[in-house]
């Protein structure tokens, strides 16, 4: 069960993040606010507690906190972000990450390495990570390091097609995996329970189990149906903005 989310407020400069697919047009910020907002009251359903961090000007990507720290029940890890322009966004989480972590609990992905928490999926006290354009060799050695040394697991995912690891494939608990594209014949995930997300609907693979519901975005019926066929009970919100930025709703928050 998770108790408390960190969220970042999105930046005016958001319209400016990174995208791969700029065919989808800038994102409306005033519209991107109001799902932010949404979106919180979607997680308060879910019966966590939200801090709400302010938005970062500088950097344009911050509202995707996911990627720059993963919290654990044993201890909390500072990421070092692949993408330079989001790099210095660890700076910025480690001062909330305090709030909820004694110091001799955090630990910080050191350069060369670099991870982004969207890279990371939790699975019990097992962590998949994925090696992607923004999560190095390196950093997933130390990650890997990190958590054995506090009894917990690691373990490397190759990716092909995606921007992170949970681009394509998420865990509802249950032993019940939302798999897309890449991830449906992994040895990984081959044998759990699987929900085949559609090629139509291969955003939403990017969803969230927040203590016994999930959250799905709004708009891919096939996959919220599925859910739902799966016993969940599911909660939509849209993440239209979010999605112009390569962002779904797990970026948007630190579940721990
Ligand atoms: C980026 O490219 O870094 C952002 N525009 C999107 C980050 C999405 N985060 C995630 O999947 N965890």
């Amino acid at each position: 069960m998770f108790k408390n989310v960190i969220v970042r407020k999105p930046a005016k400069s958001m319209v400016d993040g990174i995208t791969s697919a700029p065919e989808l047009g800038k994102p409306d910020y005033e519209l991107a606010v109001k799902q932010h907002d949404a979106y919180i009251e979607a997680l308060k359903q879910c019966g966590v507690e939200v801090t709400e961090l302010e938005a970062l000007e500088e950097y344009p990507d911050a509202c995707f906190v996911e990627d720059d720290a993963v919290l654990t029940r044993k201890c909390a890890i500072i990421t070092n972000p692949g993408a330079a322009s989001r790099n210095g966004e660890k700076e910025h989480i480690v001062e909330v990450v305090r709030k909820f972590y004694d110091e001799d609990k955090i630990a910080y992905i050191q350069s060369p390495g670099t991870l982004e928490g969207g890279d990371v999926m939790m699975v019990g006290d097992h962590f998949y990570v994925g090696r992607s354009a923004r999560t190095n060799e390196e950093g997933i050695r130390q990650f890997i390091e990190i958590l054995e040394s506090y009894g917990l697991t690691g373990s490397e995912v190759t990716l092909e097609k995606v921007l992170h690891l949970k681009t394509g494939v998420n865990y509802l608990e249950n032993n019940t995996f939302l798999v897309a594209g890449e991830f449906i014949e992994k040895e990984e995930f081959k044998n759990a329970r699987q929900i085949i997300i559609p090629d139509d609907e291969a955003y939403a693979a990017n969803c969230i189990w927040v203590n016994d519901k999930v959250i799905v975005p709004t708009g891919y019926p096939k996959v919220a149906q599925a859910i739902r066929d799966a016993g969940y009970e599911v909660i939509t919100t849209d993440t239209s903005e979010y999605r112009k930025l390569d962002g779904g709703l797990s970026c948007l928050s630190l579940r721990f």
